[in-house]
């Protein structure tokens, strides 16, 4: 590793040494209590359960719910499995709208079970679906929204209830960054007709692969344990169509040991994000998203938008600087759901409609991050994007004499 960078000749991306030796990740896992997780692991082979409604499973059900404050978790074996199902159990078909600034698997949940994902663009602050361009979507095959809550920021909740109730659609959320985040000081979970959260291994709480459905509806419940375990109701009978959603029950003891580090991973996250607020302040055409003070957030992205125009220098040309220093920074929604395969033959003039989603996917970025990160780590990083930044010029023309080792 070497410490800084004290002329542009000195960047990886014009041959000089990396800035780090090993690559940094924006998705590392954070690991608990490792004695801990290996004590559950032994009891799980001294009982011989693995799977299928096991003791871990319940217990992390139980507690998931009492830390959300729902009346029903329904462990799953991951996000996108869990998506589908509750689409699904929610009786969605024909249209359901939702944002194109998300993960794929948010549009790839419902175009799995045929229902037609409509791309609706998000607000320019909040990076959320934009309820205002909501009901000019809305046509009689729309059965319902599929609201994300990106970086674990809320959507707005009340106007999207709103239009559900007066137009007679199901809600649902893709809570999959959202876990212990709040909206208006409650958690993310009970909101909706059902939530959905991640918790694969890039995520700040994670069970290796999985996810969970929170809801308040006792009914919808039932169906969602139900076809998660291929419409049993009892040993030989079928009473709906079902899948195999399950978690395991080493991804629960996981689960149950992330939950006992939740605090200390956030705090670790929090302080990361505030290192590197201090360290881009000033940048013109640079900032991080910012959170609201009275909600909570896990701060498991950190994420930078760049003003080409005032920055000088583009939110791609700076990844490929940082890839080349060992910075995986990552481009996450780059280019958009409706950019990518089926949705951009299907759609191909979905980009007209979608301005606000175009922007960002272009200017977006987020870094490196999580427990695996250090504040000597995250100085450089900021020293290293600082270097760049006051340096544009004379790297774009160094670039364009066709100086770089890195395409
Ligand atoms: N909805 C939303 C809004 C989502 O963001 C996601 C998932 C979903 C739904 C679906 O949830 P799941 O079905 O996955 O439960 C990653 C994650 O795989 C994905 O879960 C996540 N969102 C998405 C935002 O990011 P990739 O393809 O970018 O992951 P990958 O393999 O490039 O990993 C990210 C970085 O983390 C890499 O630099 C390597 C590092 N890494 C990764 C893993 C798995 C590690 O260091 N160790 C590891 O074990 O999608």
């Amino acid at each position: 590793m070497i410490m800084s960078k004290t002329s542009t000749k000195e960047l990886a991306v014009f041959g000089g040494p990396p800035l780090f030796d090993e690559t940094l990740h924006v998705g590392r896992p954070n690991i608990g209590d490792r004695k801990k997780f290996l004590r559950r692991v032994n009891d799980m082979f001294d009982q011989r359960r693995l799977s299928n409604n096991g003791p871990f499973m319940r217990e992390l059900e139980q507690k998931l719910a009492t830390f959300l404050g729902v009346k029903h978790c329904i462990s799953m074996c991951n996000a996108t499995v869990a998506l589908e199902i509750t689409a699904r159990a929610l009786g969605l078909q024909g249209e359901v709208i939702l944002p194109s600034f998300t993960f794929v698997a948010s549009a790839h949940a419902l175009q799995w079970q045929e229902i037609t994902p409509v791309f609706c663009d998000v607000d320019p602050v909040t990076h959320n679906i934009d309820p205002g361009k909501i009901e000019n979507l809305i046509t009689p095959r729309t059965t319902g929204i599929l609201g994300v809550h990106v970086w674990g920021r809320a959507c707005d909740v009340e106007a999207l209830s709103a239009i559900a109730r007066k137009r007679h659609l199901r809600l649902m959320f893709d809570a999959a960054h959202a876990f212990a985040c709040t909206h208006q000081g409650q958690m993310i979970g009970g909101f909706g007709d059902a939530e959905v959260f991640s918790f694969h291994a890039t995520k700040f709480f994670n069970t290796f692969e999985g996810g969970a459905v929170t809801t308040n509806n006792d009914e919808l419940a039932a169906r969602l344990r139900g076809m998660r375990n291929f419409g049993f109701a009892g040993l030989d009978n079928v009473v709906d169509i079902g899948t195999n959603g399950k978690m395991s029950e080493v991804s629960a003891a996981m689960g149950l040991t992330s939950l006992e580090s939740l605090d200390a991973f956030i705090s670790v996250n929090y302080e990361n994000y505030l290192t590197y607020c201090s360290g881009i302040e000033g940048i013109p055409g640079v900032k991080l998203i910012e959170f609201t003070g009275n909600e909570k957030n896990n701060y498991q992205y950190v994420v930078m938008e760049i003003d080409e125009n005032k920055a000088g220098l583009s939110r791609d040309l700076l990844v490929k600087l940082l890839h080349a220093e060992n910075i995986l920074a990552r481009r996450y929604f780059y280019p958009g759901c409706h950019q990518m395969e089926p949705y951009r033959s299907y759609f191909p003039n979905a980009r007209l409609l979608l301005p606000e989603t175009e922007r960002l996917t272009a200017n977006v970025l987020q870094l490196p991050t999580g427990t695996a990160v250090g504040k000597s780590e995250i100085d450089q990083i900021c020293d290293l994007i600082r270097f760049i930044f006051f340096n544009g010029q004379e790297i774009k023309a160094s670039i364009a004499q066709g100086n770089s080792f890195h395409d």
